[in-house]
């Protein structure tokens, strides 16, 4: 076999975002890779291959850009990240810095504000017994916790959300989603790249730490600049999905709820399995840097292959019973944050937040029952909700 079999999906509809699940199970049983004709571009959907083509960043490349836009022939929407969108040995040089900074020693601090953040959310949200736990608890909890950890200024903060949003769509192809986000950028562009700068960062924060290792030698300080934009674009809308996502998880699957009421110290398994069913990030694309051979299929060089984070972490080739919401699962393996030289630099912090905020509901929570219909918020690559209504009872 040398053509990949070809399926008319768009996985940047509507349509696709309220229920990909049914295109998921078709794009696995296709094939290793399927060509998506509609975009002209290839994806992988099993665990197998998805996990393969992360780990092998010589063959499937970053630094041409992990969105629909090939580097090489587009100019990206901004300057690129030195991170996200590179590969070794210059993304090496970015990547230590940030490890550094994110560190278990630098977060360790941060627990016991973590804790306390997440019983304030908790507690206000019970006092109001119904709420709409996107803004009351999977918005508010990383907004009170993340900013002040970065080290950002108090004013403005309201660019955060809608910045990580923009740049989360900006990786999809030119669609309404897209353009909307493109047309209303400027100001949201404007703040966080002036938050980005030395002086306008508090000097213990997160933030501070990454222009350190600039005094040091290990990068240039305007380096330094757009590897704190890498964490300002990356690390709150995904935390708000992610726990939103748990939220959701633990109201449809109570028995779940239960037995992380009975056992507290579930509450990381909890968030870990949320991450592997609802996969905050849903794809990420890479380019051939090369032709290479998968499964058969010949890829040519420069080719765009659509990474399916979320349909590997529920392929029934790798997993039982994929599409349950199972604490006691082994979740080891999936990749929502990714895997290789990329995985997600933020995934301890991540945990962490989630970890507290799942924790404080365990103590404090009797019952989360659905109060209402949840309602999705679309976006070319984040899976989120804008809406959960959800009745608390206190313990
Ligand atoms: C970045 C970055 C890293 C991960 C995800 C992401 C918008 C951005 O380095 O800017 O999504």
């Amino acid at each position: 076999m040398d053509q990949a079999p070809a399926l008319d999906i768009d996985p940047f509809a509507a349509s696709f975002f309220d229920d990909p699940f049914p295109a998921h199970a078709a794009l696995r049983d296709a094939g290793a890779v399927v060509f998506l004709p509609r975009h002209g571009f290839y994806a992988a959907a099993r665990w197998q291959e998805v996990h393969a083509m992360l780990n092998d960043w010589q063959g499937f490349c970053s630094s041409r850009g992990v969105g629909v836009s090939d580097f090489a022939r587009e100019k990206p929407w901004r300057p690129p990240s030195l991170v996200l969108e590179a590969d070794p040995p210059a993304h090496t040089r970015a990547r230590t810095v940030l490890d550094r900074a994110l560190a278990p020693a630098a977060l360790r601090p941060l627990r016991a504000a973590l804790a306390e953040a997440a019983a304030e959310c908790v507690e206000a949200a019970l006092a109001a017994g119904e709420c709409d736990a996107i803004p009351a608890l999977a918005e508010a909890f990383p907004l009170a916790v993340f900013p002040d950890a970065m080290g950002l200024t108090r004013e403005g903060r309201e660019h955060l959300l809608p910045y990580g949003s923009l740049a989360f769509n900006a990786f999809g192809p030119d669609n309404e989603l897209r353009r909307a986000a493109l047309a209303e950028a400027a100001p949201h562009v404007a703040w966080v790249g002036a938050q980005c700068r030395r002086e306008n960062l508090a000097p213990d924060g997160i933030g501070a730490a990454i222009h350190a290792a600039a005094d040091r030698g290990e990068i240039t300080a305007e380096e330094a600049v757009l590897l704190v934009r890498s964490l300002l674009t990356a690390g709150l809308d995904t935390t708000v999905s992610a726990i939103g996502a748990a939220l959701h998880c633990l109201a449809t699957f109570p028995h779940a709820f239960a037995q992380l009421r009975a056992d507290p110290t579930l509450a990381r398994a909890a968030f870990e399995e949320a991450l592997r069913l609802e996969s905050p990030v849903q794809t990420f694309f890479r380019t051939t840097t090369r032709p290479i051979e998968v499964d058969g299929t010949t890829l040519g060089e420069g080719d765009k292959v659509l990474l399916f984070l979320c349909a590997a972490n529920r392929d029934p080739r790798r997993w039982d019973r994929p599409d349950e919401y199972d604490l006691s699962r082994r979740t080891a393996g999936h990749v929502a944050f990714g895997s290789g030289v990329h995985m997600c630099v933020g995934q301890l912090l991540s945990r962490l937040e989630g970890e507290a905020l799942l924790t404080a509901l365990a103590r404090r929570v009797a019952a989360i029952e659905p109060a209402g219909p949840p309602v999705r918020r679309h976006n070319n690559t984040l899976r989120a909700l804008a809406h959960l209504p959800l009745h608390l009872r206190a313990a």
